[in-house]
């Protein structure tokens, strides 16, 4: 089914494997069940990692901004006016100044930014923080794909001296957005977005993009130079060093839940979630084979393995005894957990355990006394599986094409296209696919599959959610 119905598959998963309750009488708006918030919470713990051993610092601003200060970059909120939920009553009484539910934080952030920099010293300035945001989708709304709450907005805010010093953070952004993906095996391509695509109020957007099993792509992080638009208007000012004064230069860059939804439907198949050790609740689910006489030899030795195992990995024991071994095996396959050890009196008797791989269904003997080193050797080796099975699948679905006709709309289409606005919107006209920008790390000589113009840059094209 994840194959030729994708949708049906990702909409049961979420449910079955207690992803999400889907039941909330709001449009757009979902909630954690305790199973997926423990994936989520892994997950933003990497980011943070990452972003930390980077240099970023933790803030946590309010949710409401005033109509002001929304309204102070213009071209922001031209992009968002549509998108945002207004506060507009405390009680009963009309609100003197209408308060919007963040969208993104810009416009929170950097007025207060403005009164913590002074000098050159400050400089540079970054910090991050993982909110929820609200935008009224006008689109389909999906669960972490296209949400009107999204929870799990982790967004970074950079301040800097120069322009050439927010290029450089733009290339470490995309260092740290490349760690964070590879750590979780979700591939990626890297496109700079179209001028009529970018984020509102930027210079120009970058993005990452990956390919979900139906063959649409989804934006899964974006990277903004702001320049100066943003802290001209919001008057962000530092003292250089010969004495004078410049407005700093800015960047931005985000992720949301859909990082979560491409981690279920990249590595899941048809049996449910394939989860990868590092963000899986629990990395090992030990399940004693239960026979009436040899309960007790069987539980004991259960016990002391999971305990034994509990000092260095997360591990669940699955004790139910309303369930039966099989049920419990479809259960833990469902959830995605990485290794189920297996434990039967015939096992203890030759001392040794049964160990199942979640994502090659493997099944394999381990002595007693190796499980751990065995399990570290394993976990590598799922890792690199899950890795190189979903670039290949991923690689398989972009296309090299070179005239209109061949156009694939199940792909992404690598072609020459000059860049001007009017052959990118003719294509998408002609095409009913998303121009997704340029690839920022591939050239080939060529001419413009529409105008026939000669170029070397190349565009990505798609069908996106
Ligand atoms: N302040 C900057 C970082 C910003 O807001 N950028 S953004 O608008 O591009 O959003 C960041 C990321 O959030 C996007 O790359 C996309 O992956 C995700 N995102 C945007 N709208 C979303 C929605 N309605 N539901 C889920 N994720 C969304």
């Amino acid at each position: 089914m994840k194959d030729n119905n994708f949708s049906e598959w990702y909409n049961e998963i979420i449910e079955k494997a207690e992803i999400l309750d889907v039941r909330y009488p709001v449009k757009g708006l979902y909630i954690w069940l305790p199973y997926g918030l423990r994936i989520r919470n892994n997950i933003i713990s990497i980011i943070k990692q990452i972003l930390e051993a980077h240099g970023h610092e933790e803030v946590l601003f309010p949710l409401l901004i005033p109509e002001n200060l929304l309204r102070k970059e213009s071209e922001h909120i031209k992009g968002f006016e549509e998108q945002v939920y207004w506060v507009t009553k405390g009680g009963d009484k009309e609100l003197n100044v209408k308060l919007a539910l963040r969208p993104t934080s810009e416009t929170a952030i950097y007025p207060i930014v403005a009164l913590w920099i002074k000098s050159h010293k400050d400089l540079p300035l970054k910090i991050y923080q993982v909110v929820n945001v609200f935008r009224y989708e006008t689109k389909h709304t999906r669960p972490l794909i296209r949400l009107r709450e999204i929870t799990t907005f982790k967004e970074a805010h950079t301040f800097h001296k120069s322009m050439e010093e927010a290029e450089e953070q733009v290339k470490e952004a995309i260092e740290i957005y490349k760690k964070f993906f590879d750590k979780l095996a979700i591939p990626y391509m890297i496109n700079r977005r179209p001028d009529w695509d970018k984020f509102p109020g930027a210079l120009y957007t970058i993005a990452f993009d990956t390919i979900f099993p139906d063959g649409r792509t989804l934006q899964i992080a974006t990277i903004h130079n702001l320049g100066q638009n943003f802290s001209k208007p919001f008057d962000i000012k530092f003292e250089k060093i010969d004495g004078s004064f410049d407005h700093v230069y800015q960047t931005c860059y985000g992720i949301s839940d859909r990082v979560v939804a491409s981690v279920i439907a990249i590595h899941g198949d048809k049996d449910g979630l394939v989860l990868l050790p590092d963000i899986s609740p629990y990395q090992i689910v030990i399940v004693p084979i239960i026979y009436k006489d040899s309960k007790k030899i069987v539980l004991e030795n259960s016990m002391e393995i999971y305990k034994r195992l509990s000092k260095k990995y997360r591990v669940y024991i699955d004790l139910r005894e309303d369930e039966t071994p099989g049920s419990k095996f479809y259960y833990w396959e469902m959830k995605g957990i990485p290794l189920r050890i297996e434990i039967g009196p015939k096992d203890i008797k030759e001392n040794v355990v049964t160990i199942f791989r979640r994502d090659t269904k493997e099944r394999l003997k381990v002595e007693n006394d190796s499980i751990e080193k065995f399990i570290n050797d394993l976990f590598n080796d799922i890792y690199n599986n899950l890795r190189s099975k979903a670039w290949k699948r991923f690689e398989e679905k972009i296309v090299r094409i070179y005239s209109l006709n061949d156009i694939k709309s199940g792909c992404v289409n690598e072609i020459n296209l000059c860049g001007k606005d009017s052959c990118g919107k003719y294509l998408e006209d002609k095409t009913g696919l998303r121009v997704l920008g340029e690839a920022i790390d591939k050239k080939e000589h060529g001419s413009c599959i529409v105008c026939k113009e000669l170029t070397d840059k190349i565009y990505r094209i798609a069908k996106s959610y």
